[in-house]
C-alpha cells in the first residue's frame, strides 16, 4: 500500500507541516500540531539533520498527544528515528555522493525499524540548490549539485526514485532556501513520474505554495514559516487546499 497515494485519493492535494524537534521544546512542538490541524494540514513531519533519540521520542509524544494527525519521521540519519511515530520515510537522498545517505544509514536503522513495527513510506529525496549560497542539507548531504536549471538532471533523478520502487519523490530546495523549486521543474519531474510529488524548502507564503501546487506538486511541506508565523501557515494551507 502506498499511503501517501491512499490520503491524496481521498483528501485531494496534502499540506504536511514539518517540526524540528531540535528547534522547539515539545510543548511548543504539541501546540504547533494542534493549531496545524485545525488549520487543515495533513501530517505532521518531524525530523532535521541532526535531531536523535530521546528528543525525537520526546517531540513525537508531545504531537501525538496534541492531536490526532498522523506523524512522520524525517530522519537526517538513523539515530532519528522513533519508535512512537507512525510512519517513517524510509528515505534515500538520491543525489548524494556520500555512501552515508545512500544507503548505510538505511541499513544502520532497518534492525530497529523492523523491532518497532513502524509504518516505512519509501521515499526518494532529492535535493536542488535554488538558492545563492548552499543550504545545510546540500552540504551535510554532500549533493552532487542540481542547480535549479537542471530539469533534465532532476527528472533523471525522480525516474530512478521511481524505478527503485520508491512510493513518492521529494523535491527539496532545503530549509529556509531563498527560492522553492521552480514551476518549470515541479511541471517536469511530474509529468514524468506516476509516483506522488512532494515539493518543500523556501515555501513561506501562499503565494509560492499556490504556485508549487498549480505546476503539479501532490504534497506541500512547510517548516520555517510554520515555527515563525502561525498565520502564514494557516493561509498556506488555505492556498494549498484551495486548488
Ligand atoms: C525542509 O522542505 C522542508 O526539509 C521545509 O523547508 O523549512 O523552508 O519550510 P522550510
Amino acid at each position: 500500500m502506498n499511503a501517501i497515494r491512499d490520503w491524496i485519493g481521498k483528501k485531494g492535494v496534502l499540506h504536511f507541516t514539518l517540526i524540528d524537534p531540535d528547534k522547539q521544546l515539545p510543548e511548543k512542538a504539541g501546540e504547533l500540531a494542534k493549531l496545524a490541524e485545525q488549520y487543515g494540514s495533513d501530517a505532521i513531519m518531524i525530523g532535521g539533520s541532526t535531531a536523535c533519540g530521546s528528543v525525537t521520542d520526546d517531540c513525537t509524544k508531545a504531537v501525538k498527544d496534541s492531536c490526532s494527525l498522523p506523524t512522520i519521521l524525517f530522519p537526517g540519519k538513523a539515530a532519528g528515528v522513533s519508535k512512537r511515530s507512525d510512519y517513517l520515510f524510509f528515505m534515500m537522498m538520491m543525489n548524494s555522493k556520500s555512501r552515508r545517505f545512500l544507503i548505510e544509514e538505511q541499513v544502520k536503522a532497518a534492525p530497529f525499524v523492523k523491532k518497532t513495527g513502524i509504518k516505512t513510506i519509501p521515499m526518494g529525496y532529492i535535493v536542488v540548490s535554488t538558492s545563492s549560497k548552499p543550504t545545510t542539507v546540500e552540504v551535510v548531504g554532500e549533493a552532487d549539485r542540481i542547480s535549479g536549471r537542471d530539469v533534465g538532471k532532476a527528472v533523471a533523478y525522480a525516474l530512478t526514485a521511481e524505478y527503485f520502487g520508491m512510493d513518492c519523490v521529494y523535491l527539496e530546495a532545503g530549509s529556509g532556501a531563498e527560492k522553492p523549486i521552480p514551476q518549470e521543474m515541479i511541471k517536469a519531474v511530474k509529468g514524468r513520474i506516476t509516483i506522488p510529488l512532494i515539493v518543500g524548502g523556501g515555501i513561506r507564503d501562499p503565494e509560492a505554495a499556490g504556485k508549487a501546487v498549480a505546476a503539479g506538486a501532490d504534497v506541500i511541506v512547510t517548516g520555517t514559516i510554520a515555527e515563525q508565523n502561525t498565520e502564514k501557515l494557516r493561509d498556506i494551507i488555505k492556498a494549498v487546499k484551495a486548488r
